[in-house]
């Protein structure tokens, strides 16, 4: 029900019914467009805030994107009715809103396109969706195809929501001359202050076509009539009514009436998008859809291309063969896209969170290393002099901190290592460090690596008398608000990753000849993890923070919220956990923390609101931070894992945050393989019919961590200043595995295999053995066999 395509360039999904809220996403410069398997939408466009055309019947809040968003039958959607001229039988495709059983139904999620195709009554609808790769423009084709061995006289009706523009004024109306439904609204506002910057908004929405209809309707309610959107009164008349919308909710239908002989076919294609007003409109028209070239060719084609093409530089660095195909598919194909989408739009927003903005980089080191370098020098140019990082990073000049940017965060600050050192590993461009950045708040510019300092500085001042990092009112956990609001909580993973931040940081000093910060650093780092023992370690398993009351929390004694996972994998990378330490909290983690989805962010999932902890208690137990499988804390917990060699554990856990094999598991999480969600539900324990669930958001920390896990962690294929060092760690189940690895020019065509009598892993380069395994002196533009020979199993 649900497969790669033989090329692996599309995923398919062939029941409308069986994953009802199966989706992909595309997304350009300018845009994104999540699109369910029912026909169901959810777009953004930059202006520069994300803006909507496509709107819901009411009016919205404006708010970030939600998790598991439900779908209702006026929701957003494009749509085609298709009517039996002779019979009268109508049907709808890709699925909604009539949800007509189809004879055959194809969803397919492809990387640069979304196609349908769907099979009813003899008639085959092809629909597909590509963007051009600037402009926020829906590319819409639609085949109309008869299946049956007879002549058919057939109206199909495109239909797009334009939905409650605004309540100030919105309208509708088709335009002969542009053959668009063209409608028009104001974005709502109050101060006139705002009027400068509403007046240049792209407030129309239109629907342009390729053919000429033989009718439109543009007023919804007169569209629906009694039979509403299921089946609207309207297409049982033999022709749509030319209504507009006067104040009035519009909608874009078009209707075109067809004779198809047996087996013969039609196509059109759309656009549908915002606009300023009627010119752009009709430039739109004339760029795309006139003026074709002599072979046909015209704007439209050449921007479903170019889209392609566009897509395809977001390739990744490792292309891979292994025992599980369905993995290889998975991160040749659609991971390194996600950390592309991520780096690409900043998640649409103008204020990135800084935590987010790094991560987000993090992962385009590996795609895009020049975006990442500028996107940590501007991070950076917005740090203070006290070593302070923002909340948020400001992208446009008329963005300001929204939402959670405006909630003091006290993490920001170790991210700034961790994220660099990846982009170091992949890159050996270690000149960033001496790239002079100023300070937000005036002063003296500084090269990279003294803004780094002054952030390691602010989180070791940043602490209470114990030497325990504040956690004000958050850390990494946005809603762990209430824990140190008044001045005196602490976050014992804060404290853990500072430990940790400070030991990558005495790495990269090392390495750029600054031995005695690195001293220092490591000294840091050591004392921070000798009061870490000191204060969280619960005989178990290591608490999360000390409340404002000195309560310790994430304990034994706790009822709900236990244990947290982020405490114990961050202190296995920041080495507080000793041998004993470890192996008692990997079984902690394993019998209070593991589903069968992966493993969870905290356990027992609070049931109600604890004053002390805050705003993440009062989370649905299992959903989102409290308690679910969270996959960005889960991939912390596996890259923590892969550094200490527990590569069982972690490859166990890795294979879970991708739906399936199993069928049954693809079912309950309710998603395809095609992006890793930010999580799934959890309290397995508590509430296990709906564990497993995907939240269904693509927007998410984890997958530059996934990728992080893949190279540095199984495969070993991790950069160090001179070269890159072979040290993979396979899971016992695989006897061998392939890797395409393209490093600093080279590429590296890797094999691993398991062989009897090896005792220690053995590195070859072109038949060469290299003792220590670091590849060094890799020349671009050349390619090297390299064999890694494995212990045999057991
Ligand atoms: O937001 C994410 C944040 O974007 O939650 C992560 C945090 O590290 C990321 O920076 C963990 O808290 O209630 C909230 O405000 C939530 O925290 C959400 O906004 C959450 C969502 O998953 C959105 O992507």
């Amino acid at each position: 029900m649900f497969r790669a395509t033989e090329d692996q360039e599309y995923y398919e999904l062939l029941s409308p019914t069986l994953l009802p809220k199966a989706s992909g996403f595309l997304w350009n410069e300018n845009m994104m467009i999540h699109m369910n398997c029912r026909g169901y939408a959810v777009a953004q466009f930059m202006q520069p805030e994300p803006a909507k055309y496509s709107h819901a019947p009411n009016l919205e809040a404006k708010t970030f994107m939600q998790p598991e968003q439900p779908y209702y039958a006026h929701h957003p959607g494009r749509f085609v009715y298709v009517k039996d001229e002779e019979t009268g039988e109508v049907f709808s495709a890709p699925y909604e809103p009539v949800r007509c059983p189809a004879d055959r139904y194809v969803f397919a999620v492809g990387k640069s396109r979304i196609k349908w195709t769907v099979v009813c009554k003899d008639v085959e609808i092809e629909m597909s969706l590509s963007l051009p790769k600037e402009e926020p423009i829906e590319l819409w084709r639609l085949k109309v195809n008869n299946l049956s061995g007879r002549r058919r006289k057939l109206s199909v009706y495109p239909y797009f929501t334009v939905g409650y523009m605004s309540w100030m004024n919105q309208s509708g109306e088709y335009r002969e001359d542009l053959q668009a439904i063209v409608c028009s609204s104001v974005t709502p506002y109050q101060k006139y202050q705002d009027y400068d910057k509403i007046k240049n908004f792209r407030d129309k929405t239109f629907l342009l076509a390729d053919r000429a209809p033989v009718s439109w309707e543009v007023n919804q309610e007169a569209f629906e009539g009694e039979g509403g959107i299921v089946m609207p009164s309207m297409i049982l008349e033999e022709e749509l009514s030319k209504g507009d919308a006067r104040y009035e909710t519009p909608a874009a239908v078009l209707q075109y009436r067809l004779e198809l002989a047996a087996g013969e076919e039609e196509a059109y294609r759309f656009m549908f998008g915002p606009a300023k007003d009627e010119e752009e409109i009709a430039r739109i028209r004339g760029g795309y859809f006139l003026n074709a070239d002599e072979c046909g060719a015209d704007g439209f084609i050449a921007a479903e291309w170019e889209y392609d093409q566009y897509i395809r530089e977001g390739r990744g660095c490792i292309e891979i063969s292994t025992p599980d195909p369905d993995l290889d598919n998975f991160v040749n194909h659609w991971l390194p896209r996600q950390i592309y989408y991520h780096g690409q739009t900043n998640r649409l927003t103008t204020d990135p969170q800084t935590r987010n903005y790094l991560q987000d980089h993090m992962g385009m080191s590996y795609i895009k290393p020049k975006m990442a370098r500028e996107a940590f020098l501007t991070a950076m140019s917005q740090q203070k002099a006290s070593g302070a990082m923002p909340d948020g990073i400001i992208l446009h000049p008329d963005a300001e901190l929204k939402y959670i940017n405006q909630v003091p965060h006290t993490d920001h600050c170790v991210w700034l290592p961790i994220c660099l050192s990846t982009y170091l590993d992949e890159t050996g461009d270690a000149s960033i460090l001496d790239e002079v950045v100023p300070y937000a708040d005036g002063g003296e510019a500084e090269p990279v690596h003294r803004h780094v300092d002054r952030a390691m500085r602010w989180l070791m001042n940043d602490r209470d008398e114990r030497g325990l990092n504040y956690i004000n009112q958050g850390d990494w956990c946005d809603p762990m608000n209430m824990v140190g609001y008044k001045g005196k909580g602490v976050s014992g993973w804060l404290t853990i990753a500072t430990a940790y931040a400070f030991k990558v940081w005495a790495d990269i000093c090392e390495r750029s000849g600054r031995a005695d910060q690195a001293r220092e650093y490591r000294a840091a780092a050591e004392a921070t993890n000798e009061t870490v023992n000191r204060y969280l370690w619960d005989g178990e398993w290591y608490a999360r923070g000390i409340t404002d009351d000195n309560v310790v929390f994430g304990i034994r004694t706790d009822q709900e919220g236990r244990i947290f996972i982020n405490p114990q994998g961050w202190s296995l990378l920041s080495g507080a956990a000793d041998a004993d330490k470890r192996e008692k909290l990997l079984r902690a983690v394993r019998e209070q923390l593991e589903t069968p989805y992966g493993v969870e962010k905290l356990a027992p999932s609070y049931t109600a609101m604890r004053e002390d902890v805050g705003r993440v208690t009062q989370k649905h137990p299992g959903s989102a931070e409290n308690g679910a499988v969270y996959n960005h804390a889960a991939a912390f917990y596996i890259y923590a894992l892969y550094s200490v060699g527990e590569k069982d554990n972690a490859y166990r856990l890795l294979r879970k945050m991708l739906p399936g094999p199993d069928p049954q598991d693809v079912i309950q999480r309710g998603q395809l393989p095609v992006f890793i969600p930010n999580y799934y539900r959890g309290a397995y324990r508590q509430f296990p019919r709906t564990a497993g669930r995907s939240s269904h958001l693509f927007n998410t920390g984890t997958v530059p961590w996934v990728y992080r896990c893949l190279i540095d962690g199984l495969f070993g294929l991790q950069g160090t200043a001179d070269g890159i060092r072979i040290r993979p760690q396979l899971p016992a189940e695989w006897s061998e595995a392939k890797v395409t690895r393209e490093f600093r020019g080279a590429r590296l065509r890797v094999e691993m295999k398991r062989e009897a009598g090896v005792r220690e892993p053995e590195v070859y380069s072109e038949g060469m053995k290299v003792e220590d395994g670091i590849l060094r002196g890799l020349q671009p533009g050349t390619e090297v066999r390299v064999t890694v020979k494995l212990p045999a199993k057991g």
